[in-house]
């Protein structure tokens, strides 16, 4: 399908295509096996501008929008859930500063994000608070002109390897959702700590770890936006990466098509390739259709998000859910075409499946997306009567 790319965006995807296959491609099942931080195609990344994709060009970035941020992703994706989830991680620890953050902060830290010199984590999860967003126990006292901050995050990706990392912390426990405020916190601070790195079932060139903050003290000017406004950050920067999330599905679904259409041509069973059985066609046929209309709401939405439309959570949550179940079931469909082979290391999409898993339940489970749509039809209905 055409979806009526500019020069720019053409060039971007062909870019990313091609870093995706030369650069991921080769290295992804070792990444996989080693649990490795994919560093090397990180430099790549950075000397392609692909950091400052969607930073704006007063702070060294190329100054495009989502749909190049969706774009992007796509094709590393395509190759590596784990590489992109690593990219895709960085722009989601940046929107609390790109959407909130005073010049100051956009000054000080968005051109490093944009040259790829330093990476960035989003700190939100706890052990007990996960989809329930609101129960985070972390703190952050005001003592004179610092924020003391106290508590454990959980599960944060690109946590340890990042070098920025934007936290959501209780200022005021009494106000549950109201009493969140969003910090920007520096590795190295004294307080900040590493604790236990994941062992997981897919995305493992991508790093998972705890946060450890002990009496971390920072300036009384890391607070991103205004004291209790955390969970709204918390809220709007996930309802802007989703799309790439969405987009994650997108690209993952492609790759295991795209292996799932070659091993049926080559694959010979009662004298004929696969391919040429109907049973087969048929289920490269669903995937291709769910590929593309999964591929045109990642699209439209991301494009929705670019016109500066401000109620963009129905929509967002819209593309991730849909476009992430049909990255789990196009890479489970690609596993039962290749059959045996399908199930084996030596073959790429056993890895898609599992690493297609997590899109299904990481920045907002398909359930929480079910209800963030829910309250929004609730929330239509009543406006129109
Ligand atoms: N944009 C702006 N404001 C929002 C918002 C959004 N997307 N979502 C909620 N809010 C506001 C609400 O309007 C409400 O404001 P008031 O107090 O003024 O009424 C406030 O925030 C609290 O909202 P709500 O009552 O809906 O909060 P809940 O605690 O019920 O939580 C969900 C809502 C479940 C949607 C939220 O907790 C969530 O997204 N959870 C998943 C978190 C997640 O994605 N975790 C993954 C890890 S982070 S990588």
């Amino acid at each position: 399908m055409d979806y009526f790319l500019t020069e720019d965006q053409q060039m971007i995807k062909e870019l990313a295509a091609q870093i995706a296959d030369e650069k991921v491609v080769p290295v992804r099942a070792e990444l996989d096996e080693k649990e490795e931080f994919p560093w090397e195609i990180m430099k790549v990344l950075a000397q392609s501008d692909m950091f400052g994709l969607f930073i704006p060009e007063e702070y060294g970035g190329l100054g495009a929008g989502a749909l190049e941020l969706a774009i992007a992703v796509e094709e590393l994706s395509r190759a590596c859930v784990g590489v992109s989830t690593t990219y895709a991680a960085n722009a989601l620890g940046t929107y609390p500063l790109l959407l909130f953050g005073s010049d100051e902060q956009k000054n000080k830290y968005l051109p490093d994000i944009a040259s790829g010199s330093r990476l960035v984590a989003f700190g939100l999860t706890e052990a007990n608070a996960g989809s329930d967003a609101a129960g985070i126990q972390t703190t952050a006292t005001l003592d004179g002109d610092e924020w003391v901050l106290n508590g454990t995050k959980q599960w944060i990706t690109n946590g340890g390897e990042a070098e920025i990392y934007t936290i959501i912390a209780m200022t005021d426990k009494s106000k549950g959702a109201r009493g969140a405020s969003a910090f920007v916190v520096e590795k190295g601070t004294p307080g900040f700590s590493f604790g236990k790195k994941e062992k997981k079932m897919g995305i493992r060139a991508s790093i998972t770890s705890e946060l450890v903050f002990e009496d971390c003290r920072i300036p009384k000017d890391n607070i991103i936006g205004k004291k209790g406004m955390g969970f709204i950050v918390a809220m709007k920067t996930l309802d802007h990466s989703r799309t790439g999330v969405g987009a994650q599905g997108v690209g993952v679904a492609q790759g295991a098509l795209d292996e799932a259409i070659k091993f049926a041509r080559e694959r010979v069973q009662f004298g004929k390739p696969i391919i040429s059985i109907q049973a087969v066609q048929h289920m490269l046929a669903d995937m291709a259709t769910e590929v593309e209309a999964a591929r045109s709401l990642v699209y439209s939405v991301a494009r929705y998000v670019d016109s500066g439309a401000k109620d963009i959570s129905k929509v967002s949550a819209m593309a991730k859910l849909y476009a992430t179940d049909v990255g789990m079931k196009v890479t489970t469909d690609a596993v039962q075409v290749m059959g045996g082979s399908g199930y084996m290391r030596e073959y790429p999409v056993e890895k898609m499946m599992r690493d297609a898993k997590i899109l299904q339940i990481y920045e907002g489970t398909n359930q929480i997306q079910r209800n963030v749509i829910g309250q929004a039809l609730i929330k239509e209905a009543a406006s129109k009567k």
